[in-house]
């Protein structure tokens, strides 16, 4: 199949990469945002997120006139969504007592009812958000048949998730290995031929439900993993072992491989596509269900490791070192940081933070331009993301630049330095109850 013209429905951290590459291999993009302050921002030339590289490759992309950026998808070859699907903030559903969140997938279901008075026999739509298992046949099909025409018979349809690491999704895009479910052959196949254009990783058909199921089971499989090593964390705590040199030693096991423990998970992905599956079978999933209840509390951990170390937080002047989801990037979604700054200030903490990707600040949150300023007249300094430019710290650094001399690090990042002999206590997560970890 050919693909002269695509309409890229989601401008955000996959769709805006995506309609960008494919802008960039000669193909006709309109990018579609339902966000005119995101259009806008386009139009200018700037963008809207940070991801190494993205600015160029959209600069030029729209500067070669193969990217456009509309409000609306219009008629074309084939249509890519690539929407957000969070969870609901204020509904939950039940089962056995327990609560689990709810996928909310109106910004799904709006794409598709967008696209179909626009679609044509022989296009091809491409669902690549993270949904529910069956959302592509139970869900998006019935929607793009209002427009008369059946779905793997008069236009194709299929789900190809995205596996972009956030920081390097413009080199995971090209190189990873794909999948792509058709809701039949011809469709897997329409799919294969469009991504073709510019993934060089292997590309694999399989059905639609079969590559929902694929994506939930990755970003599962990693939330189980960092659930394990942040219980670990909380036993090594208790046994006054390492955590840390623990699990490089059992990582030396050739059948082991330990995630790292931390302040808990976050991001738009991991943290949440695992209720998808617990929502849509909740009496099977009792695992992953427990898993998201020990990424969940791990701030609560960390919070009461502070007032371990601390004492009473009334009116203790803490900084906060890193606020992002995680390290290198700027993307603050269900950051458990920011859930650990709030603990902190809930406690009467007096929280200075610094973001080294956000020093214009951000909003509910006492943050600093600059490292030096955060720091100027803290107690105690928690280190809560590996930003590089924060974990090349060093006593040297620090000492000039704060009178704090309690410092606590929850990711592993300041460890291997002298920070003894410079006058500081390091405490660290998964070390703290029993060692005097100051030395190591
Ligand atoms: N984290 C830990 N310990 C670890 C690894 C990560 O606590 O050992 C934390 C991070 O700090 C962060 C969270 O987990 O808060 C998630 O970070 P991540 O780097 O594991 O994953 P994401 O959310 O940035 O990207 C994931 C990736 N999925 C997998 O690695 C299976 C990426 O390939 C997906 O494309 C992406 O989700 C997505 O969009 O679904």
């Amino acid at each position: 199949m050919k693909f002269n013209k695509i309409c890229v429905l989601g401008l955000g951290y996959i769709g805006l990469p995506t309609a960008s590459t494919f802008a960039a291999n000669g193909v006709h993009v309109v990018g579609v945002d339902t966000d005119l302050r995101i259009v806008e921002t386009l139009r200018r030339g700037e963008i809207h997120i940070h991801e190494p590289g993205l600015r160029s490759l959209v600069e030029a992309a729209i500067e070669s006139g193969n990217l456009r950026v509309e409000s609306s998808p219009e008629e074309a070859d084939a249509f890519i969504i690539a929407v957000p699907t969070p969870f609901f903030r204020d509904k939950t559903g039940e089962y056995n007592g327990e609560t689990h969140k709810l996928a909310d997938m109106r910004a799904v279901t709006s794409a598709a009812e967008a696209i179909a008075p626009h679609l044509r026999k022989g296009n091809l739509v491409v669902l690549e958000s993270t949904s529910p298992p069956r959302t592509t046949v139970d869900l998006v099909a019935p929607i793009l048949e209002r427009s008369g025409l059946k779905a793997g018979v008069d236009f194709h349809l299929a789900y190809s998730p995205e596996r972009v690491l956030p920081g390097q999704i413009l080199r995971e895009l090209i190189d990873n290995a794909r999948v792509i479910g058709g809701v039949t052959p011809g469709s897997a196949q329409a799919g294969y031929d469009l991504y073709s254009i510019f993934v060089r990783g292997e590309i694999v058909k399989t059905d639609a439900t079969t590559a929902e199921m694929v994506k939930l089971m990755e970003n599962t499989y990693r939330d189980v993993n960092i659930a394990i090593a942040n219980e670990f964390s909380r036993l090594a705590d208790r046994f006054g072992v390492d955590v840390w040199e623990a699990i490089s030693l059992a990582n030396r096991h050739p059948r082991v491989k330990i995630l790292s423990p931390g302040p808990g998970v976050g991001g738009h992905c991991i943290s949440v596509d695992p209720w998808f599956l617990v929502e849509t079978a909740p009496d099977l999933t009792p695992l992953i269900y427990a898993s998201r209840q020990v990424n969940d509390s791990q701030t609560h951990y960390v919070f009461d490791l502070v007032q371990r170390i601390l004492g009473s937080l009334k009116g203790k002047k803490i900084t906060a070192l890193g606020l992002a989801y995680k390290p290198d990037v700027d993307d603050l979604r269900e950051s458990p940081a920011v859930e650990v700054v709030q603990l902190l200030q809930d406690a009467g903490a007096l929280v200075k933070a610094f973001e080294p990707f956000k020093p214009a600040g951000l909003p509910g949150l006492d943050t600093f331009p600059t490292l030096g300023e955060s720091l100027a007249d803290a107690e105690a300094v928690i280190l809560l993301v590996n930003h590089s430019s924060l974990k090349e710290l060093s006593p040297e650094k620090l000492k000039p630049i704060t009178p704090a001399r309690i410092l606590i690090d929850t990711v592993n990042g300041w460890g291997g330095r002298d920070w003894a002999g410079a006058g500081f206590t390091l405490h660290r997560l998964g070390v703290s109850e029993h060692r005097d970890n100051s030395k190591r």
